[in-house]
């Protein structure tokens, strides 16, 4: 995502703004930081301890991340840090209203920021304004279980386009709408409401992230040279190989994998000390207890996995709790058999891409994807499972590994296809250009 901002920004010029990534000891001073950094220019604010505990690790993380992954059970409502979100989303309005020019476009991404053009919009921004939401949006069943829930809604209404990943998630979000608001969607797939006098269509529609395609295949084609590739096989002698990788995060479905591979071991024999599963996961949000929990059951089940089946020269899982290089990653992807993408739930999931466009064309591996990742609407070739039925997950990974290679390249080669035409800066084009088509909210008449 961030490459194919960056390549919008310097093709057409822009600003990109945000937090610093920094926290302060004391009160937050609001002061812009500005640089310019490989031909874009950057304004950031830093937060301090509190905003950061409450905006960011608080209502961001522990409570809209959960709630928008459908995992109610883990949501820990705070009204404090409902507090702390809106301060924040205010204090970046009004840093950044100074630096708009009337006719700039505005595009703000994801769900930390989604009440930023509210707050905009009070303080007089009459912009074009354009929301991405990179994670799932449930429907109201789920997303009434906010409090605030109809606040964010109404927040969704000071934009002129809000994007969303898959038609699944303009679904859950049409819903929520017209349960939680009582708006109906026009025929054009949009809702029209009144804020301060100002009458404003909202347009909704789905946008798929890509990646950038070509880029992404000629650094695994290179990587498959580097040593990190060549250790990785020479250590693997002529077994095959399944990878994962992602963020340790809940909603991944890390435990549900290694489950559904101790099934593959448990009910496929065949595949003992012939079959090996690498699972990177880069440690993330270590401040919230439920990441820490969740490290502890990995631990703990690729520990025993590992004691049932291990051989003297065979260990089944090999499991990295930490970040790898980009092009090393790429190069495991290359060299794998199977690429292992099982989401509970995930707004697209970029890891499924990126694995296929690793792959060699003329031995392409095979990909086991969740349908409940956003990536699974648009993925055909992939073999598709619910990651909660551990046996039906062994069964696909055992037709993974048996399947011909004429298979594997039909497959292989209708995703690629739809992965050469979806990349990361045509999802960026197709979004701007839609913003753009939208007409800008009039202001209300003046009294004479
Ligand atoms: P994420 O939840 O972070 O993104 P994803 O889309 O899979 O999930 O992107 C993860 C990125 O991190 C990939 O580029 C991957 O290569 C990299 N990565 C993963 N594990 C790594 C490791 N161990 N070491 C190094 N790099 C690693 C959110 C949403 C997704 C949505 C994206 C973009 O949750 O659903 O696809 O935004 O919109």
């Amino acid at each position: 995502m961030a490459v194919a901002l960056k390549d919008v920004l310097k093709t057409n010029g822009g600003l990109w703004f945000g937090w610093s990534g920094d926290t302060l000891k004391g009160p937050t001073t609001g002061e812009l930081k500005a640089m310019r950094h490989q031909g874009i220019d950057y304004a950031t604010i830093d937060l301090n301890e509190n905003d950061y505990k409450g905006f960011y690790a608080g209502y961001s993380n522990n409570i809209l991340w959960p709630l928008f992954h459908f995992r109610l059970g883990l949501l820990e409502y705070d009204r404090k840090q409902a507090e702390a979100y809106r301060r924040v989303n205010r204090d970046f309005a009004k840093a950044l209203m100074p630096l708009l020019g009337p006719d700039d476009t505005i595009w703000i991404h994801d769900y930390q920021l989604i009440p930023l053009a509210a707050e905009l919009r009070a303080l007089g921004a009459r912009q074009r304004i354009g929301f991405f939401l990179h994670i799932p949006f449930p429907p109201w069943a789920v997303f009434s279980a906010l409090p605030d829930a109809e606040v964010l809604l109404r927040d969704l209404l000071a934009y002129d386009l809000v994007g969303v990943q898959t038609r699944r998630d303009l679904a859950g979000m049409a819903n929520s709408l017209q349960d939680g608001l009582g708006l109906e969607l026009d025929a054009g797939g949009g809702v029209t409401s009144l804020r301060d006098g100002v009458k404003r269509r909202t347009q909704l529609s789905a946008h798929a992230i890509g990646i950038d395609t070509r880029g992404f295949a000629t650094t695994a084609r290179k990587a498959a040279f580097g040593t990190d590739a060549q250790r990785m096989k020479d250590s693997m002698g002529d077994r095959q190989l399944i990878v994962g990788a992602e963020r340790l995060d809940y909603t991944k479905g890390l435990p549900h994998r290694l489950r559904g591979f101790g099934a593959l071991l448990a009910n496929f024999p065949e595949h003992l000390n012939r079959v090996t599963y690498l699972q990177v996961a880069a440690r993330s949000r270590n401040e919230v207890a439920t990441y820490r929990d969740l490290r502890r059951e990995l631990d703990q089940l690729a520990g025993r996995i590992n004691g049932d089946y291990a051989e003297f020269d065979w260990t089944p899982v090999r499991y990295v709790a930490r970040a790898v290089a980009r092009d090393t990653l790429a190069g495991f992807y290359r060299a794998a058999d199977v690429g292992l993408v099982t989401p509970l739930r995930d707004g697209m999931n970029l890891v499924a891409k990126e694995y296929v466009a690793a792959q060699d064309p003329e031995k392409p591996g095979v990909l086991v994807l969740s349908s409940f990742a956003g990536a699974a609407e648009s993925m055909d070739g992939a073999l598709l499972v619910n990651p909660l039925d551990a046996e039906a997950m062994a069964e696909q990974l055992d037709r993974a590994l048996k399947m011909p290679l004429g298979e594997r390249k039909e497959r292989w080669a209708t995703m690629m296809q739809g992965l050469e035409e979806q990349t990361a800066s045509r999802w960026a084009e197709n979004f701007l250009a839609e913003l753009a088509e939208q007409d800008v909210a009039e202001p209300p008449p003046a009294v004479e």
